[in-house]
């Protein structure tokens, strides 16, 4: 069949709106009609040059949220007309990592992902006969896409799909962190470094859990008042303080935080982070991706003293189980999604979305087809 999608030729360049040619679902596939995706920072990341793994040409976007049209041999877990969130941290309950109970890291088809390829090592995606690569094992910025049956989460049919969407990244991303990774408990002071889509999704789950003081720090003025609009109770803008960060972030959060959260990417912050912990007993969370070649440093005696660093990918979701109870949350209003869309468009658009967060200028701009 042909489908419409916005495909990266090439890192660095606009994404182009062309139909490509896609095969239909191979055993244990499903095909899904994408109704809507958001664009996360991740995209703009490997669209940049920046991930590691980043491969073209490409369909990327990994925050979507549409039906199920048809089902490849053997597929049990979902139906045609079922309405589905794609899983870039699928979860096939079988392997290693799904039977530890320990992560949620399912590594049954993590290989060929990170190749842009489905489990059996081809591409369902081609233009004019040349290899398009799947991203994620998503491709939502495409209107329909091949997926595993393992990637896909099946969601109640009354949830938006312009808002649903975002829990495939970053809403669960941000209050998974929370509430799976830290397992922050009510009354602990945290710290939240960047404000952008996925920090405000920490600023909310640290407010459901109850959270004493929720710190924001951002470089962009305009994300103060974002982050009390969800819960943050005070906001440092690194540009205004006078002297150390961390020390000030020490002072105010009466010696360290309890636990602290990167949702920047920089690894200058993750440091900061990690040493705006509490001694003896601080967490430090990194979610934010860093470009290829990036490393963190602290001084070996911050862990010494007691601080701990961790990395949460997909919040500690486990996809296919945890997904659709992050949209019942948002159904059953214990966590907002709607005022954290500041932008939609139709897909011909799609450039405008990754202009909008470079200037900081949107929280989350959301492609309906
Ligand atoms: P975003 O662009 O919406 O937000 C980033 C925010 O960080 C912005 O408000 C920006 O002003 C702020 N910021 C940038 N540099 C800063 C600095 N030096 N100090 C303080 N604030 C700073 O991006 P997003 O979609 O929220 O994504 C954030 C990060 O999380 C990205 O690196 C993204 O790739 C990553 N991410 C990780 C996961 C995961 O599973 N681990 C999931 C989604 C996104
Ligand atoms: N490909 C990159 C790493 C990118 C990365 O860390 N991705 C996160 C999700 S970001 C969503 O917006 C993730 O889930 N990582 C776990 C995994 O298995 O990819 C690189 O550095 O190579
Ligand atoms: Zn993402």
């Amino acid at each position: 069949m042909k489908t419409r999608a916005a495909v990266a030729f090439e890192a660095k360049k606009p994404l182009e709106i062309v139909e490509l040619d896609l095969e239909g679902p191979r055993a244990g596939e499903v095909l899904v009609e994408i109704k809507a995706t958001g664009i996360c920072h991740t995209d703009a990341y490997t669209l940049d040059g920046l991930d590691s793994e980043g491969l073209f040409p490409s369909v990327l976007g990994h925050e979507g949220a549409g039906v199920v049209v048809e089902v490849g041999p053997g597929v049990t877990s979902v139906k045609p007309g079922d309405h589905v969130i794609p899983l870039y941290t699928p979860e096939c309950r079988q392997c290693k990592s799904c039977l530890s109970r320990k992560t949620n890291l399912c590594t049954a088809i993590r290989a060929t992902q990170g190749r842009g390829l489905m489990p059996d090592g081809t591409s369902r995606f081609s233009y004019k006969g040349q290899t398009i690569f799947h991203y994620m094992g998503c491709s939502t910025f495409s209107n329909f896409t091949v997926l595993p049956e393992i990637a896909v989460a099946k969601i109640r049919s009354d949830a938006p799909f312009e808002t649903a969407c975002y829990v495939g990244c970053g809403v669960t991303t941000g209050v998974g962190a929370v509430v799976n990774t830290a397992q922050v408990e009510p009354g602990a002071n945290c710290i939240v470094f960047g404000l952008g889509g996925i920090g405000l999704n920490v600023i909310q789950g640290l407010k459901m859990v109850g959270a004493g003081m929720i710190v924001g720090v951002d470089l962009n003025p305009d994300r103060e008042e974002w982050g009390r609009r969800f819960g943050m109770t005070h906001f440092v803008n690194p540009k205004t303080v006078d002297g150390d960060l961390v020390a000030h972030l020490v002072q105010l959060t009466d010696g360290g935080a309890d636990y602290t959260f990167d949702a920047t990417g920089n690894t200058t912050v993750m440091r900061q982070a990690l040493e705006a912990c509490h001694r003896g007993w601080g967490e430090s969370i990194i979610i934010g991706v860093a470009e290829a070649g990036k490393e963190i440093a602290t001084r070996p005696f911050q862990l010494v003293t007691g601080r701990v660093w961790k990395g949460t990918a997909f919040g500690g979701a486990r996809g296919r189980t945890d997904t659709p109870k992050v949209v019942d949350w948002y159904m059953d209003g214990k966590i907002e999604i709607d005022p954290m869309i500041t932008h939609k468009m139709p897909l011909e658009r799609i450039n405008d979305a990754f202009d909008l967060m470079h200037r900081g200028e949107s929280i989350r701009s959301v492609v309906v087809y």
